[in-house]
C-alpha cells in the first residue's frame, strides 16, 4: 500500500497572496471601480451624502472617473456621525444590519457604527490578514485581552483569530492575575491587547513570580492607542515577544485597518478596502506620501457604513515604497499620536507619545506615566508623572527628576516640571491608557 505523505507544510508567506502583493495600477484599478460604487451606495442609500456631494459638484457616482476625483468630495467628521446619532448615516436598513459598535468618547454621545453579515466577513478577513503579517498562524492559540463589548477591539481581534483558523481564548480585559494563570497553563503562541495593558500584565506577572518570558508567547499585536519604539523594546523585553502595531478605528471598521508585519517597519493598510490620504489638518490640502499629516480614510466596500473621506484625527506619514515583505499595499508610519492630544508648550507642538520615547527605557524609570497639563498665568505648562523601578531609594528620585526633564528639554524641547513618584502610584490601564490629565480648567485647590 502507498504511503500517505504527512500533509506538506509549504511556507506561505501571506493569507491573501495575490490581493496582498497586487501590482500598483492593479491596486488603483480595484480601488476607482470600488470607490464609485462606495459613492453610489452613499449617494443611493443615506440622505445625508447625497445634498454634500452635489454641492461638492458631483452630478452622479458616475462622475467618479479617477482616483483624484476623491479630492472634491467633501471630507466626514466624527461629529457628523453624532449629529446622525444613532443610525443616520447607515445605508442599510436597521433589519440588515448583523452587528453594532460604539465608542463612548468623553463628551457627548456615543458614535454608533453599524455592520451587515458581508461587514463582518470582510472584518474578519482583514484581521485574519493582519495577524498573519504580523507573525501568528493557522492552528495558534490566541489569547485575546482586548475588550469586548461595544469597543471594537475583542470581538474584531476575536473574529480575525477565528478566521485564521487559530484557538482563540476570549478573556477579554482585566482581570490581571487570571489573565496570568491563562497564559502560563495554556502558553498561547499569540497575545492581543493594548501595549500599555500589555505592561500591566507583565507587571503582575513579576510579582506573581511567573516570568512571561517563559510561556511560550511569539507574538504580541498591539494597538488601539499610540506607542512608541522604547515602549516595544520594554514589551519585548518583558513578555520575550516580537511586538507588532495594529491599528484601527471603529469609525472605518475597527481594529485591522492595517498592521506590521515581521519587519516592523510602518503598518500596511489594506488598500483593497480602504483608501488612504493624509492631509494639512489646517487646510485640509493633500499632502505628499512622506510628511507628516492628518490621516483621512475613505471605506471601498463597506456596506451599512461608507465613509467617504474620513478625518481620522491620527497623525502620520504614509510610504508607497513596497516594503521588504514584498507586500505592496501602502504602509502608515506609526501613529505618533491625535491632533486633539497634542500639547502646545510655549509654541512647541509635542505629543505625549514623544515624551514616553524619551523616558522609557532610562535607567530607573519604570513604563508608567502621566502627563499633566496646568497653567501658569496664560501659559501651558506639563508636568510629567513618572515612576520609579521598585530597586531605586526614594533619596534618588530627586536625581532621576533632574535626568528626566533634562532629556526631555534636549529631546523634545520643552520645559516639563517632571516628579518621580514610587512604583505602583500610576494608574494601571486594562484598556487604553489614560495619559494626558488635563487640570488646566480645574479650580485652585
Ligand atoms: O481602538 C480599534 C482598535 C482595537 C485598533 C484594537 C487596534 C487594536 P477606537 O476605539 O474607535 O478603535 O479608537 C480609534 O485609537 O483613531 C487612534 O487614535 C487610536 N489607535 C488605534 N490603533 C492605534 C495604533 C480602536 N496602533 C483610535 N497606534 C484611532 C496609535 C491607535 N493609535
Amino acid at each position: 500500500m502507498a504511503e500517505i505523505a504527512a500533509p506538506t507544510q509549504t511556507k506561505r508567506e501571506f493569507l491573501h497572496p495575490e490581493m496582498e502583493t497586487l501590482p500598483r495600477e492593479k491596486i488603483e484599478e480595484l480601488q476607482l471601480q470600488r470607490l464609485r460604487e462606495t459613492v453610489r451606495n452613499a449617494w443611493e442609500n443615506v440622505p445625508w451624502h447625497q445634498p454634500r456631494l452635489k454641492a461638492a459638484g458631483l452630478s452622479s457616482p458616475e462622475d467618479i472617473d479617477s482616483l483624484d476625483a476623491l479630492q472634491k468630495l467633501p471630507f466626514t467628521v466624527k461629529t457628523d456621525l453624532r449629529d446622525n446619532y444613532p443610525f443616520g448615516l447607515f445605508a442599510r436598513p436597521r433589519t440588515e444590519l448583523a452587528r453594532i459598535h460604539a465608542s463612548s468618547g468623553t463628551t457627548g454621545k456615543a458614535t454608533v457604527v453599524g455592520y451587515t453579515m458581508q461587514d463582518l466577513s470582510n472584518w474578519a478577513d482583514l484581521v485574519a490578514r493582519s495577524l498573519f503579517a504580523a507573525g501568528a498562524r493557522p492552528g495558534d492559540i490566541v489569547h485575546n485581552a482586548y475588550g469586548y463589548g461595544l469597543f471594537t477591539g475583542g470581538l474584531g481581534a476575536h473574529d480575525g483569530a477565528t478566521r485564521l483558523g487559530a484557538t482563540v481564548v476570549p478573556v477579554s480585559g482585566g482581570g490581571t492575575e487570571r489573565q496570568i494563570t491563562l497564559i502560563s497553563d495554556f502558553r498561547p503562541r499569540v497575545i492581543c491587547s493594548t501595549p500599555s495593558y500589555a505592561l500591566a500584565m507583565a507587571e503582575v506577572a513579576e510579582q506573581q513570580g511567573v516570568d512571561l518570558r517563559k510561556c511560550g508567547l511569539a507574538v504580541g499585536v498591539f494597538g488601539a492607542e499610540p506607542w512608541s519604539e522604547a515602549m516595544r523594546q520594554e514589551i519585548e523585553a518583558h513578555l520575550g515577544l516580537k511586538a507588532r502595531d495594529i491599528y484601527g478605528l471603529s469609525e472605518i471598521m475597527g481594529p485591522g485597518v492595517a498592521c506590521e508585519c515581521e519587519h516592523g517597519q510602518g503598518l500596511h493598510g489594506w488598500e483593497d478596502h480602504f483608501l488612504f490620504e493624509t492631509i494639512d489638518p489646517d487646510t485640509g490640502k493633500r499632502l505628499p506620501d512622506g510628511e507628516p499629516g492628518e490621516l483621512v480614510i475613505t471605506t471601498l466596500t463597506k456596506q451599512a457604513l461608507p465613509m467617504i473621506r474620513y478625518r481620522t484625527r491620527d497623525i502620520t506619514r504614509l510610504t508607497r515604497e513596497i516594503c521588504a515583505c514584498g507586500r505592496t499595499h501602502v504602509r502608515i508610519l506609526r501613529v505618533t499620536g491625535r491632533n486633539d492630544d497634542m500639547l502646545i508648550v510655549r509654541g512647541v507642538n509635542v505629543y505625549p507619545s514623544q515624551l514616553e520615547a524619551v523616558l522609557i527605557g532610562r535607567p530607573g524609570i519604570a513604563p508608567h506615566y502621566q502627563v499633566v497639563l496646568m497653567k501658569d498665568g496664560a501659559l501651558d505648562t506639563v508636568r510629567m508623572e513618572i515612576e520609579a523601578l521598585p530597586d531605586i531609594p526614594p533619596e534618588q528620585y530627586p536625581l532621576l527628576a533632574a535626568d528626566a526633564a533634562h532629556h526631555i528639554k534636549a529631546i523634545v524641547g520643552i520645559s516639563a516640571h517632571v516628579d518621580v513618584l514610587a512604583p505602583g502610584a500610576i494608574p494601571r490601564s486594562q484598556g487604553k491608557a489614560v495619559r494626558v490629565r488635563d487640570l488646566r480648567n480645574a479650580p485652585k485647590s
